[in-house]
């Protein structure tokens, strides 16, 4: 495709996604039986769709799919194929010069593979020997926390039940995990101030909302199936408010695809109505800046004896903490808050109008929140706004964070942690008769750290790419090679998969959407999405070569060579899954009756306490969490004048590549370009078409080592003194250590840098 930089003046979605995944489709999948299973996706009876995790209407509609949802099957239900006949052509070295893109092309992985360094090639090895070779090696280290066991957020709640059964009986917490790179801080931040870490909200409460406000956050393309719940609250009259340092076309205009008249009149719904172009690592001053609005007009307010603005009942019954949030705010100053936001204060005073006038409000939030240094005070400053007014525990009203992968919560309910509860391991213990280990473990930049100093021997992969989505690729990449042991279960061929340890096996995994057959007949798993619903996931597809076997199968064969006096009863686990739910439904709360509800269409909620306004939090309340000051990034060069968040393009899956086009923001044929404003490229003296090298500064403001050269600037409509780049190209500017310290999740989107012109 021709590289060019063009206006996108379509609505989000519409026939533009309509073309896209017809093209998407082109080239990997054959239009016929597979194509339309594409529409048993997210239907009762059908296979949960593989791309986000936001939940489905009822898990009955004729025809739901987007166009990411699209690409995402296509590219997993591909005709193209990654055989032993493929690996014996080429050498792990040349493989390496490829990118992530072509990588990933060749097709889905058909046979499990051994590295062998003499040849330097993969090659074919049998299921057993894999088995026992693995096993041979894990059964070798003296201590079980040498191994670290990844968890990627596709993996399905049976598999990740197996999975840490596996790693707790082997004797280790070592639990590194996609959410530790996104939703770290909604785990931490949301348990610390309203007793859950998750959202408080239903699909339903989307109905009721007066205001939705979308903040750090892209639906159009990472959950574009939110943009039909927009939509109903646009048509209904609500408003939606965007808080972004982009304007991004998904957050503005959408055309439903299955809305005839919408689509033949290329009519579109409008979303937000007001847009807050927030300077990158500004949401805190923001937010700060609105709840100081609230406080002091609600002074006013009643000092003159006019109503309240805040929900003082609410406050005074079910939260603590409010006077230390008020004094926090009143000793915040205006000039921070609009330096740091970089929006005039007009702007600040009508969200707060907004917000005002809003009985009901929900506030949705994705990585522009969390990828911080105070990742985990970000979210917290959501809630407190929320508890001004009583916006949590009642209809209408919540937190609502946006789950990255498409089954990544459910990993953690079901036990993905590197710090389980007493009474977790307590009823591991009853179930299954071993005492797993309490010793916290590593989450996934202490893993990484381990691996890089040479500390950790063996990592154990359930998918994912986790050295090219980490931080800090040189320190990663050399952290991979000093390995003993690697073991990658995967669909598809990728980068950290040829950062070869001395003893490396790839082992090629069913999908979801194919059919998972086992003694017992086909098997269903269940997944967790964004609010907590749970339900049932049925693959129809043929699986794409004989040879592959589920992730749950994958486990218990690792398990089996591993732990030889095991207490698990894994075979009988793979016979039939139902037994692995029932003996997760004995060790998990709220899973009663786990295999008769999943029956139900459309799965079952699982409990969320702070929805009900119980408040499981040490203080029994929902607590206000003050923040000192208004940087989001304090262990970063805080007085940068630019500062760089990097994002997902339209055509990605994290570090899955599908296309060089980022449709909405006109961008086609390739990804090697930096977003900036036309006022700030002035500044800089750049115009668009310029070659830029990025280079990272330290705290002092001086340039590092850490750069990423050679992009093409386009001008954006974006806040002054940000910049963006996609990553995964951009991960080697941001260094390992450069973490939210309360949660370690990568502050990915605040790197303060510097640019410098190409000759
Ligand atoms: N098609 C597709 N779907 C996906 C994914 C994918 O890669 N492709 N990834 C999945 C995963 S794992 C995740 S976690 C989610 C990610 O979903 P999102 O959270 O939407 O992810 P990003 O693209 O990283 O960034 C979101 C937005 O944050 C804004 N932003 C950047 N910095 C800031 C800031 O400082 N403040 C504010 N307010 N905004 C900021 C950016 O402009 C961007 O619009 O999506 C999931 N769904
Ligand atoms: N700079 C920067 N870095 C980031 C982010 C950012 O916004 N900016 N975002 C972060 C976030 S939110 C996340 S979640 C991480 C993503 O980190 P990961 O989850 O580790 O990465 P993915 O790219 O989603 O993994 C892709 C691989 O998963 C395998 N795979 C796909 N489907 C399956 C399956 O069904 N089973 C198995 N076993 N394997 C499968 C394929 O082999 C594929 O190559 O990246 C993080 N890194
Ligand atoms: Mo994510």
């Amino acid at each position: 495709m021709k590289k060019k930089i063009e206006d996108y003046t379509g609505p989000a979605a519409g026939w533009g996604a309509v073309k896209a995944v017809a093209e998407a489709l082109r080239g990997q999948m054959k239009i016929g039986h597979d194509v339309i299973a594409m529409f048993d996706m997210n239907k009762v009876d059908g296979f949960d769709c593989p791309g986000c995790a936001w939940p489905d209407p009822k898990h009955t509609a004729s025809f739901d799919i987007c166009e990411n949802g699209a690409k995402a099957l296509a590219w997993e239900a591909t005709e193209k194929r990654t055989t032993p006949k493929f690996f014996a052509k080429h050498t792990v070295t040349e493989l390496l010069s490829w990118d992530d893109f072509n990588l990933e092309d060749e097709g889905r992985l058909t046979h499990p593979m051994k590295y062998n360094s003499q040849t330097d090639k993969y090659e074919p090895i049998e299921w057993d020997d894999a088995f026992q070779q693995i096993g041979e090696h894990l059964r070798g280290y003296s201590d079980p926390n040498t191994v670290e066991f990844y968890t990627s957020g596709r993996t399905s709640n049976e598999a990740a039940f197996l999975y840490q059964l596996l790693a707790r009986e082997y004797g280790t917490n070592n639990f590194p995990d996609c959410s530790n790179m996104c939703h770290e801080p909604t785990s931490v931040g949301l348990a610390a101030a309203i007793g859950v870490g998750k959202a408080t909200v239903l699909l339903e409460d989307f109905d009721k909302a007066d205001l939705v406000i979308c903040i750090g956050h892209n639906p159009g393309t990472n959950h574009p199936r939110m943009l039909s719940s927009l939509r109903e609250v646009s048509k209904r009259g609500a408003k939606i408010i965007a808080i972004n340092p982009l304007r991004e076309r998904g957050l503005e205009r959408f055309a439903y695809p299955q809305d005839v008249v919408e689509m033949l009149t290329l009519e579109s719904t409008p979303l937000a109505g007001h847009y807050y172009k927030v300077r990158v690592g500004g949401d805190t001053a923001l937010i700060k800046g609105v709840m100081k609005v609230l406080i002091e007009r609600h002074q006013a307010a009643t000092d003159a004896g006019k109503p309240a603005i805040l929900d003082l009942d609410f406050i005074s019954t079910h939260t603590s903490g409010y006077d230390a949030l008020k004094n926090d705010l009143a000793t915040t100053g205006w000039k921070d808050i609009l330096k740091v936001s970089g929006l005039p204060r007009e702007s600040i005073e009508e969200i707060a109008d907004l917000y005002t006038e809003a009985k009901n409000t929900i506030i949705c939030y994705g990585m522009g929140i969390t990828q911080h240094q105070h990742g985990t005070q970000n979210v917290q400053q959501l809630v407190n706004l929320l508890l001004l007014k009583g916006n949590i525990g009642r209809e209408g009203a919540g937190i609502c964070p946006l789950r990255g992968h498409s089954n990544v919560q459910g990993d953690r309910t079901v036990g993905i942690t590197e710090k389980p509860s007493k009474s977790f391991l307590d009823k591991i213990e009853q179930r299954f008769g071993f005492r797993p280990p309490s010793k916290f473990g590593h989450a996934a930049v202490a893993s990484m750290q381990a691996i890089y100093e040479g500390t950790a021997k063996a990592l154990i992969c359930m998918g994912g790419n986790l050295a090219v989505a980490m931080p800090d690729k040189d320190a990663c990449f050399e952290g991979m090679k000093k390995l003993d042991l690697a073991v990658h279960t995967a669909t598809k061929l990728n980068r950290s998969h040829l950062l070869t340890a001395k003893n490396t096996f790839l082992l090629p995994v069913l999908g979801r959407s194919e059919i998972d057959r086992q003694s017992s007949g086909a098997q269903c798993i269940t997944v967790e999405d964004s609010m907590s619903m749970v339900h049932a996931s049925k693959g129809l597809l043929k699986p794409c070569s004989p040879h592959l076997k589920s992730e749950c199968a994958i486990v218990a064969g690792i398990a089996k060579a591993a732990i030889p006096n095991t207490k698990v009863e894994w075979d009988d686990f793979i016979d039939n899954y139902d037994l692995i739910r029932d003996a997760m439904e004995a060790v998990l709360p709220d899973f009663d009756d786990y295999n008769a509800r999943i029956k139900i269409p459309g799965g079952f909620h699982l409990t969320n306490a702070a929805s009900e306004r119980r408040w499981l939090t040490k203080s029994g309340k929902a607590n206000f969490m003050p923040t000192e000051g208004v940087i989001e990034d304090p262990k970063s060069a805080v007085n940068s004048e630019l500062v760089l968040a990097t994002l997902r393009s339209h055509d990605q899956y994290n570090t899955t590549i599908y296309g060089m086009n980022d449709r909405y923001r006109g961008v086609f044929g390739q990804r090697d370009v930096i977003f900036i404003s036309q006022a700030e490229a002035q500044k800089q003296k750049l115009k668009a078409g310029d070659k830029v090298n990025i280079i990272a500064l330290d705290c002092d403001q001086k340039p590092t080592k850490r750069r990423l050269d050679n992009l093409t600037v386009v001008i954006y409509d974006m806040a002054d003194r940000s910049v963006a780049t996609y990553f995964p190209e951009a991960n080697n500017l941001i260094s390992l250590d450069n973490f939210d310290p309360q949660c370690g999740i990568p502050a990915y989107k605040n790197i303060p840098v510097k640019l410098e012109l190409c000759l």
